[in-house]
């Protein structure tokens, strides 16, 4: 039998370390439009291109999750699927998921099929896409594997720090009143990713040090105390290098890993942004 973890491809990864016995890692990438450009966000994507080509493009500029069809034809390639959606709050991928689901199974009802909408993305689905290849190297069944990651979910976070709200505001992912102040100059956005799924911010910084400071309170907050830290970065390899090291500084042995964000988060998360995925106990 043939397991696959499966993502969207806001979750900055394109393949896992140790997969399970059996099973793949997939992703299904959502696409990118500037003008009459579309950047489909895969492992071949070219991020600081893109980013450069938004900056000096006057248009709008939007970003699509992806088809039924798209998912469906993912689902082909096993027998037993998990696939992860960033939150069904500011995204249709959870819908698109589901959708193909229906169809998925009216095709072939011994299919199984779990869509977890994370209610979150990036770094935190890391932790997801890690815990449930932990959960099938350990052989547990599908029933067992879907109890557990809902619960695990439970207990996992995502905190940002934005420099800007722009391409957010501008796509009506996040009200322009909670963006308001946003975008004077050296102030940095910390926020996190609400209990349902939406864009919560938290505190306008002035200062980076003051960002990293109130990021460290608030992983404090939500109960974090070691585990490990995934920090996707934009454009942003130093900061994400200084968090790191303040993360270092306060809790015992965090394992704190470092990468870029793909395109999707880029688009969204903007030059300088930090988006940071941990675990509570
Ligand atoms: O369906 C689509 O076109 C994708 C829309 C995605 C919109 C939100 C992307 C957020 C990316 C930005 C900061 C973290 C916010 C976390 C809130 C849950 C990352």
């Amino acid at each position: 039998m043939k397991r696959m973890i499966l993502a969207d491809s806001s979750c900055d990864i394109h393949t896992i370390p140790n997969p399970a016995p059996d099973t793949i890692f997939s992703y299904a990438p959502l696409t990118i439009r500037i003008g009459d450009r579309e950047y489909r966000d895969d492992e071949t994507l070219n991020t600081a291109e893109m980013l450069h080509t938004m900056y000096t493009y006057k248009g709008t500029t939007s970003s699509a999750c992806p088809s039924p069809q798209d998912w469906l034809t993912q689902f082909d390639s096993a027998d037993e699927i998990y696939a992860l959606t960033i939150t069904s709050a500011l995204s249709g991928c959870y819908n698109s998921a589901m959708t193909a689901r229906t169809m998925a199974l009216e095709k072939d009802p011994d299919k199984k099929i779990l869509i977890l909408d994370t209610l979150s993305t990036g770094p935190e689905m890391i932790l997801l896409i890690n815990k449930l290849n932990e959960y099938l190297s350990q052989g547990l069944d599908f029933e067992t594997v879907c109890t557990r990651i809902r619960e695990y979910s439970k207990r996992t976070h995502l905190l940002f720090k934005l420099e800007t709200l722009d391409n957010l505001v501008k796509n009506g992912r996040c009200s322009k009143v909670v963006a308001k102040m946003a975008d004077m100059l050296n102030i940095h956005i910390v926020g996190r990713a609400s209990e349902e799924g939406t864009l919560e911010v938290l505190h306008k910084c002035r200062g980076i040090n003051r960002s990293y400071s109130s990021i460290i309170k608030e992983m404090i907050q939500s109960g974090y105390s070691n585990g490990p830290v995934y920090i996707s970065q934009c454009m942003n390899p130093e900061g994400a290098a200084q968090l790191k090291a303040k993360i270092e500084e306060v809790f015992e042995n965090p394992s704190v890993t470092i990468l870029p964000s793909g395109g999707l988060c880029s688009y969204y998360a903007e030059k300088g942004g930090l988006l940071i995925g941990f675990e509570s106990v």
